[in-house]
């Protein structure tokens, strides 16, 4: 049995250990034991103090949550008034804090300044008496803060108790709290699925974690700390300059940011300032700026104090990335795909660097989760390039008349039926062939190699034809004429000439590639051949409700209600119609002809080798319309393999198991028959 005595060493070890490991992962950026292990010790103190509950003590490692959620938060007076700092919006205002410093100083020489990022959370005090953590307190007015002990002892990087020695009697300590960005995400994620209030910003969620009356709340939301400053000192010193006391901090087992620099003068400042602006999103953290400080303490004791903040440091703010305004209406934009975004119209504010009178509302789910009604004061993000967001709204300036943001029934762009399917977040406009914001991307799609292989008309040209209204729907393509052509930009007769051939060429087509040329969602060039091979005629397919959709290999309940989508909007239908009328053909196969007759009916076919008048694509294509099976190796099953130039080790095999061989003619004059 372990005896009193002994198990006293071994906690005061354990405790020691666990501290030293603390401070390699914190303050160190690194560990030296993995996770696991460090559990273990911990476990193991948990035991021993289980066992001898006398030798516990606060400081212990093990003593970081508190049983009792408080009542209330106590006051806390700051004997060192808790400053603000001056800001500097641009570069001229930190040159002025420059040169008003050199002038105060009477100085011309360069001074060094310490160069810390600014982070985005809460300033707090950390009392240590004697090295151990007695109190933590925000900063509230600058005079009087609210007493957050209880919870600040659950922020795994604040020590309980500070290390080596060397530290005054009483150090209070000053600092940053913040949440990390990506475990901001994390909590925000967690509530969603919860159905619980999201944050609007880490910063917020930090705020909101550390005011929890019950320790165990602020225990499991993923704060940290940084210390950057200090208030009272007694019973002992510290060293002569800012960057020194940074250093001594991080002895004692006080987390301080690896960013900070020592920088000469105002040049290095603006370079810190340019560094950090490039690394800011790539930092775990939100920063708003960075912070200078005349780096000697004797020099910031001569230029002592103005208002409530020291002459002697200034926050370089970068501009703001969020924004309050007001939300004037919620519109719907329909893009290439279809898919509808709500996009608030806002009164105009300045954010991000950039005035901005508009912002995503991504989808509606969005809309819903943060609760956004229109009248509302809505907070807007815009960091760097990313497209301005509407990321919360701030509920106590709702108006009496907010509105709720509905979602059109009809898509704002052609009219036709707006779509949300079953479990998911976007909307989508049913107007496929005729959406005016769907034709661009969709003639594009009809007319590619896959689809109607239009050879010639390219992005560029398509979007010259929609721009000048030659084209609304894809059956406009079939009626251009040369000298329509040729009046387009880049565009000589003889290009003319050569698409109206290759426009004409593509109305001989396949059922499949006509069937993937019109752009259903989540109909692929499989599931077109697929359906295609099924149904035998697009007036079968087009009569087919979503339960017959559904009796098709490989066709689901999504895909179904897609397809049933697509052909029930009279818009579409219409250019079908259009599309025939035009002359776009393909050979009809009812199923029953399929099955009981047709040439390839049930035929395994290989291709190897280059054919010279048709691609792969098409063979294979022509070769499923007429009901034959194209498998990609050769096998006792396979009934042809068709060779076409320079072919590969699949003619051997074939030859090997005796199989056919088609060259290309008699593989074209198999698909004529
Ligand atoms: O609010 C602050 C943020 C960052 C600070 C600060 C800081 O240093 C990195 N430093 C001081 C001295 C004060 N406020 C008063």
């Amino acid at each position: 049995m372990t005896s009193s005595r002994t198990a006293e060493r071994r906690i005061y070890a354990l405790r020691d250990q666990i501290n030293h490991h603390n401070y390699l992962y914190y303050v160190m950026d690194a560990p030296e034991i993995p996770d696991s292990e460090y559990d273990k010790l911990m476990r193991e103190l948990e035991e021993l103090e289980h066992k001898y509950p006398e030798l516990v003590t606060r400081d212990s490692p093990t003593q970081r949550i508190g049983a009792t959620p408080l009542a209330e938060f106590g006051e806390v007076r700051h004997e060192v008034p808790m400053l603000s700092l001056d800001n500097a919006f641009d570069e001229d205002e930190v040159l002025d804090f420059d040169r008003r410093v050199h002038e105060r100083l009477g100085t011309n020489a360069q001074l060094d300044y310490t160069a810390e990022p600014k982070l985005d959370g809460l300033a707090i005090s950390l009392v240590y008496e004697d090295g151990v953590l007695v109190r933590g307190a925000t900063r509230g007015d600058g005079t009087m803060g609210e007493d957050v002990t209880q919870n600040i002892r659950t922020i795994a990087s604040v020590p309980l108790r500070l290390l080596g020695n060397g530290f005054p009697a009483l150090l209070e300590t000053r600092g940053e709290i913040f949440m990390p960005k990506k475990g901001f995400e994390k909590l925000n994620a967690q509530a969603e699925s919860r159905h619980e209030k999201i944050f609007i910003n880490p910063r917020n969620a930090a705020a909101g974690s550390l005011r929890q009356l019950d320790a165990r709340i602020t225990a499991s939301r993923p704060l940290e700390f940084f210390a950057y400053a200090w208030g009272q000192v007694r019973g002992g010193s510290l060293p002569a300059r800012h960057s020194e006391v940074l250093e001594r901090f991080r002895d004692w087992g006080l987390r301080t940011n690896p960013e900070n620099r020592l920088v000469v003068g105002l040049e290095g400042c603006l370079q810190f300032y340019k560094q950090m602006a490039s690394k800011r999103n790539r930092l775990p953290y939100q920063i708003d700026g960075v912070v200078y400080k005349v780096d000697r303490l004797d020099l910031q004791r001569e230029l002592g104090y103005v208002a409530r903040a020291p002459r002697w440091a200034l926050a370089h703010k970068f501009p703001a990335e969020e924004a309050m305004t007001l939300l004037l209406a919620v519109e719907f934009q329909v893009g290439r795909t279809g898919a509808l975004t709500p996009v608030a119209r806002l009164q105009p504010v300045f954010v991000g660097g950039a005035n901005i009178s508009n912002a995503t509302l991504h989808n509606m789910d969005e809309i819903e989760r943060k609760d956004v009604h229109i009248g509302d004061t809505v907070i807007v993000r815009r960091a760097g390039d990313v497209i301005p967001e509407v990321v919360g709204v701030v509920l106590a300036k709702r108006p009496k008349n907010a509105q709720r943001v509905r979602l059109p029934c009809y898509c704002p762009e052609c009219g036709s039926k707006v779509l949300r399917l079953d479990g998911e977040a976007v909307v989508r406009c049913s107007g496929g062939l005729y959406c005016p914001a769907q034709r661009k991307e969709l003639i594009r799609h009809f007319a590619s190699r896959r689809a109607l292989n239009i050879e010639g008309l390219g992005e560029k040209l398509v979007e010259q034809l929609v721009d000048t209204g030659l084209v609304h729907t894809p059956a406009d393509l079939f009626s251009l004429s040369v000298a329509q052509l040729a009046g387009l930009e880049r565009m000589g007769d003889k290009s003319a000439q050569n698409l109206v051939n290759s426009i004409d060429h593509a109305r001989n087509t396949t059922l499949a590639r006509f069937l993937y040329a019109l752009g259903i969602r989540d109909v692929g060039e499989t599931t077109a051949g697929v359906l295609a091979r099924h149904f035998g005629t697009l007036e079968a397919l087009m009569a087919a409700d979503e339960t017959a959709l559904m009796q098709v290999a490989d066709v689901g309940p999504v895909v179904a209600a897609s397809i049933a989508a697509f052909f029930k909007e009279p818009h579409n239908r219409q250019v079908i119609s259009a599309l025939r009328t035009a002359g776009v053909r393909w050979p009809e196969h009812s199923v029953a002809q399929q099955v009981s007759l047709g040439p390839l009916c049930g035929k395994i076919f290989v291709l190897t080798g280059a054919l010279v008048h048709m691609t792969r694509d098409d063979a294979k294509a022509s070769i499923q319309a007429l009901g034959g099976k194209v498998s990609t190796s050769v096998s006792k099953k396979t009934d042809y393999v068709v060779v076409g130039e320079e072919p590969g080790t699949k003619l051997v095999e074939a030859q090997k198991l005796g199989i056919a061989q088609l060259d290309e003619r008699a593989f074209e004059r198999l698909l004529k028959q």
